[in-house]
Order: structure tokens, then sequence, then C-alpha cells
């Protein structure tokens, strides 16, 4: 079962070749996923060999294979976790029943809104981030920015499989729509905020697959309790790639940090003009960047105060974070959690009832493992004896979604007026100024071994490889 067959056209572990209409609906669906790799996916990579885990099964001990591959040549496919035949519902009003290996016909439009705005939020990825190759700072950073975005590929393959088999023709149809709206289009958006926003540089990129694809991890954790079993399993799977992604942003902020660090002790200064001068980023652009994908990301847990987020979770479609570590009832009637609130221009807390404040529950969930990460960075100041910490901005800082959307902050959680958040504006966020300076310094670094100014090379390579190792051959 967990062994992946790679004879088919379509790599999968789901005996798809015994489902002929199936296969022929998702072969029928390959064709314009290549077609959209090659407009939107990674820019100018169609001949280069990247040096690719692919995954051969889906246990936990050797799951993957690396070798050098064409990214059009991936073997993209359909991998779920094993199943259990006996796995029960363990929270919500069905808790203690058969997990479902179908759709129920009542939470048919509830299950297929979460897995069609989980399988958006893949190629929009792809899409942001296609531009990166360009300006990679090396060709180890280049190689993890393309195994990236083929694993995000394969997420979208994911969905898409759940669609194809359990929507019949409403998921086709949504199938199709996965591979049309496009990233930051006007007329045809992505449907979550984050991801119409661009990643235009390497430390954005760093930041959004510290922070987003963390976004990921809790999202897909909930989603992975799901009394769907289906969706339970191909998530779980999803899972063991998401590690690397946000192991690619933490290191690569670090590695950014590490730099910096060397530089000012270097030159015995903390100005930013001058680490600016010296080929490095200031801590201060640094810091804004990480306030600006910290809030953005943080949005993407939906409305503080949400019925969908209570329905989700009393139908059983959608758990906590760990849910099966948890001590309480897992059905959570009568209690209650607190949320921030504006109140005559100030924030309070109140309690609501906790089924309806589940997304902030996971965002509240989200902030701590988030915070651990950004402790792990001062670290690298410390030890290097620069005074300066990096810090996560407070919760209600430049939101756009939820209750806290109608006030103005401070990173410190002061609440400020029009006039003073135009004024900070450009000390809180990145400006136009700090994008046009990181911009500059975006070259293109892809000789082996070889990094670029602003970035300290890695401890070690992928896969036990040198770090000089020949990542990418460029066809
Ligand atoms: N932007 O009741 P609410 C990943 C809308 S990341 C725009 O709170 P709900 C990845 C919302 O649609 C993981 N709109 O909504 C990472 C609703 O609209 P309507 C992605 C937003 O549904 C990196 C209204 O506001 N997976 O995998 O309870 C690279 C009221 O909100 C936003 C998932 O998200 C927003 N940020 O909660 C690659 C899991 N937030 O109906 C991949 C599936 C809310 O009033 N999704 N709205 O028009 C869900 O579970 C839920 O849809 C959400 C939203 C938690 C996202
Ligand atoms: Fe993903
Ligand atoms: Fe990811």
């Amino acid at each position: 079962m967990s062994s992946i067959n790679y004879s088919e056209k379509i790599p999968n572990n789901v005996n798809l070749g015994e489902d002929r209409t199936l296969q022929r609906a998702l072969e029928g669906w390959q064709p314009n996923f290549i077609n959209w790799w090659d407009d939107v996916g990674p820019d100018g990579s169609t001949n280069h060999e990247v040096y690719l885990r692919t995954a051969v099964s889906v246990d936990p001990q050797g799951w993957a294979q690396f070798g050098h591959v064409k990214m059009r040549d991936y073997r993209w496919g359909i991998f779920l976790n094993p199943g259990d035949a006996n796995r029960e519902i363990h929270f919500g009003d069905h808790k203690g029943e058969k997990a479902w290996q179908d759709v129920p016909g009542e939470h048919r439009a509830n299950l297929r809104r979460i897995i069609v705005t989980q399988g958006d939020t893949e190629p929009a990825s792809v899409e942001q981030q296609r531009h990166l190759g360009l300006t990679a700072p090396s060709m180890y950073d280049l190689r993890n920015l393309f195994q990236i975005n083929v694993e995000e590929g394969r997420h979208l393959w994911a969905m898409v499989y759940l669609l194809h088999k359990h929507f019949g023709r409403d998921g086709r149809e949504e199938a199709d729509a996965l591979l049309q709206r496009t990233s930051g289009d006007e007329n045809n958006p992505r449907i979550l905020g984050a991801f119409n926003e661009a990643t235009p540089d390497w430390l954005a990129f760093f930041m959004f697959t510290y922070f987003t694809d963390r976004d990921g991890k809790f999202q897909l954790s909930a989603l992975a309790e799901s009394a769907f079993d289906p969706l339970a399993r191909t998530t779980k799977f999803m899972l063991t790639e998401e590690a690397h992604h946000m192991f690619v942003g933490e290191s690569g902020v670090s590695r950014v940090l590490s730099r910096t660090a060397q530089v000012m002790n270097e030159l015995k200064t903390d100005d930013p003009q001058k680490v600016r001068a010296a080929g490095a980023i200031d801590l201060g652009t640094v810091q804004r960047y990480l306030n600006f994908h910290y809030s953005v990301t943080i949005d993407l847990f939906g409305a503080d105060q949400s019925s969908n987020a209570a329905i989700f979770y009393s139908s059983g479609l959608k758990g906590r974070y760990e849910e099966g570590k948890r001590t309480d009832d897992h059905v959570l009637k009568g209690q209650t959690y607190k949320v921030l609130e504006v109140k005559d221009g100030q924030l309070v807390e109140k309690d609501v009832p906790m089924l309806n404040a589940l997304n902030e529950v996971l965002r509240d969930d989200f902030i701590k493992d988030s915070v651990a990460g950004v402790g792990r960075w001062n670290k690298v100041l410390e030890k290097a004896g620069i005074p300066t910490r990096l810090v996560v901005p407070h919760k209600a800082f430049n939101r756009q979604i939820g209750a806290l959307a109608g006030i103005k902050m401070s990173p410190e959680g002061r609440v400020v007026n029009e006039m003073e958040w135009a004024a900070k504006k450009d000390e809180w966020l990145p400006s136009p100024e700090d994008f046009a300076f990181v911009a500059s310094l975006m070259g293109r670094v892809v000789e082996p071994g070889q990094f670029a100014g602003w970035i300290a090379p890695p401890v070690m390579g992928i896969n036990r490889q040198p770090v000089d190792f020949e990542y990418v051959r460029f066809g």
C-alpha cells in the first residue's frame, strides 16, 4: 500500500489503475497542469537538471530518493498515508463514529470549499516565486527553491485528486479553476490575501517560507484530523514535505543575520547605511520584512470569530492542531476563549464561545511556534555579540481580516491614529526604498560553492552532499 507505482503516467499509491474513469479524468487534467507550469512556473528553468528528492514511499523512513531531474519530468503524483480501516472520528458532534471514506451529502459544500482553499494556495506560491531563480544567491539556494516549487505543485495534485475523486462534476470544474486563478491577478486573483502579495526578492522568499509555509503546517495539521479520511491521509503526507520548506526559511534568515552580524563586527558599526554600503542587509530592514510577513500570514487564519470555523469543527471537517494530544472533551460546547476586540478605539479582551474562536485558537498555536524560531534567529545575533533583537509585532499590527482590521497599531501594540500611521509606516513595514535596496543586492550567483555577499553559506549541503556540489546542471 505504501509503495508508489511509478510505472503509471500518474505515480500513485491509491490503485488509480483500477478506476479507469478517474484515471482518464486526471490524465485529462495533467496536460493543463504542465501548461500551467510552463506558463507561470519557475522562469527559464525548462532545461535545468535539478538535484531533487522524489517520494518513493510514504513510510516515515526513507521515502525520499535524490537525483538530477528536469522539473518538468518530476514525478508529480498522488500519495496518501496508509489508512486505518477502524479509524474513528475523535472530535465534534460525530465523535466516536467511523471516519468517512466518502463525502457525506450535508458536508459536501463545506468540504469542497476547504479543499479548494487549500489547493489554491499551492500553485499561488509557485506563481509568487517564479522569478526568484533569476536572482538566486547560490546554486544551493536555487535547488531549494526548485524543490519547494515542485512539492507545492504536488500539493496541488493532492487536492485535485480529492476534487476529482469525491466531488463529481463540480470537483472537476474546481480543479480547472485552480489553474485559472493567478496570484496578484486583478480580475481572477488567488483566494487568500497573502497569496496575492509579491515575493519580490530572496529575503521575502525566506520570510514567506518561514511564516507562510508554517500556516501550511498548521492548516494541514488541522485537516489531518478530519473525519473525511482521504483528506486526513493526504494532508499527513503533505506535512512531511512542509518541514523542508520551513527549514529553508529559518536557515535562510539565519544566514542573512549571520552575514550582517559579520559585516557589523568587521566595520564596528550599527549604522544601517554603512551596513548597506558594505553589501549586507541592515537589521532594520530584516525586522520590517518580518513585520510584513508575520502580519499578512496571521491573517490567513481567518476571522477571530467565525461561524464557519465552528461548523467545520463540530461537523468533523477540520480539527485543532494536535487534536489527539489535547485532554478536553473534543466537543467544546459551552467553553470560552479570549479574543481581542476594538472598543472606543482601544483593544479589549473578551470571552467568546470557544467553537466560534477556533480560527483564533489555531492562530495562537501558530504564533507560539513562530516566536520560537525568532528566538533561534536572535541566538545568531547574540553569539555574534550584536545587541539588537528581532521581535514579532503585536497581533493587531497591520491586520486586514477579522475584528482587528479596524484599528491602526504600532508593532509594539500602541493604538495610533491615521496620521501617525502614515508618518511611521515606513519604519514599521518595508518601504519602497527598502525594496529597492534589497533588489539592488539580488544578483545571480550560481557557480558551485559561491555565495552572494549578503548571505552566509549554509552549515551543510543537501542529502549529505558538499555545499559546493553541482545541485543544478544548467541546460
Ligand atoms: N484572505 O469566517 P472566516 C499553505 C474570508 S497555507 C482573504 O474566518 P473561514 C501554503 C473568508 O473566505 C494553508 N479572505 O472564514 C503555504 C470568508 O469569506 P466569505 C492554506 C479571507 O472560512 C505556503 C470571510 O473572510 N490552507 O498551504 O472560517 C505555500 C470570513 O472569514 C482571508 C487553508 O487555509 C484571507 N486571509 O476561515 C504554499 C485551509 N481569511 O465566505 C501553500 C483551508 C478569511 O465571507 N481554509 N477570508 O466570502 C480554511 O480552513 C478557511 O477557509 C480559512 C478562513 C481558515 C482560510
Ligand atoms: Fe504546500
Ligand atoms: Fe510548503
